[in-house]
């Protein structure tokens, strides 16, 4: 409350991660290829542990609650980007649609072109996590996710997955493909969870 109390909206201290420098630009970082899909394609399964498996459709996305995000974005490769504006689906409102079984303890974000990342059920279930599909009030242009990618604001951007294709929950935390090839499995960037210890 008092730090934010002597600062302007746009002050940038206190807001760039150690190890962080800021860019006005806005790169992409994708491994592997990049899918092209119309929103009409898009399907968002959700299944593993939950009471009843789902399989949203674009229409079915747009007919929840929409909302806007104002966020910082930190890449593990050193570059942030302050106050990004994304609109879209909130998590917790698509979880409105979910019931969970008790089990479930992690989820593995799967994406169109295969990628994976992994995140635990409190990393997930935060009110600022969006499924988003518009980027400063444009159609989420392909190559930064389009038509659908997660943000997860608090944690390094290789968790908020592009292109997303399904949630599955599971009872024990699996690792992704980041975190598989070394990354930290958390990543937080105010703790520079930057690599796995192992
Ligand atoms: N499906 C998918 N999601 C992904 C990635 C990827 O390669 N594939 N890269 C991650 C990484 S490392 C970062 S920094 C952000 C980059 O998002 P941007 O390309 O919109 O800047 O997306 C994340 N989500
Ligand atoms: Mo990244």
């Amino acid at each position: 409350m008092f730090g934010n109390f002597f600062k302007s909206p746009k002050d940038e201290r206190g807001r760039v991660p150690p190890g962080q420098t800021l860019t006005e630009r806005f790169p992409v970082l994708t491994y592997g290829p990049t899918p092209s899909l119309k929103p009409q394609e898009v399907r968002l399964k959700v299944y593993g542990r939950v009471e009843t498996p789902l399989e949203l459709s674009w229409d079915d996305l747009m007919g929840l609650p929409q909302s806007d995000l104002t966020a910082d974005f930190h890449c593990v490769t050193r570059w942030s980007k302050l106050d990004v504006k994304w609109r879209g689906v909130r998590v917790l409102d698509l979880m409105e649609q979910v019931r969970l079984e008790p089990s479930a303890k992690a989820v593995l974000l799967h994406c169109y072109g295969g990628y994976t990342t992994n995140l635990l059920l409190e990393d997930f279930l935060r009110p600022e996590n969006l499924l988003a599909h518009t980027l400063y009030g444009e159609p989420l242009p392909r190559d930064h996710g389009g038509p659908l990618r997660l943000i997860v604001p608090h944690l390094y951007a290789w968790k908020s997955a592009k292109w997303l294709r399904g949630l599955e929950f599971l009872d024990r935390e699996e690792l992704g493909f980041w975190e598989v090839n070394g990354y930290h499995r958390r990543g937080d960037p105010w703790k520079e969870e930057r690599f796995s210890e192992g």
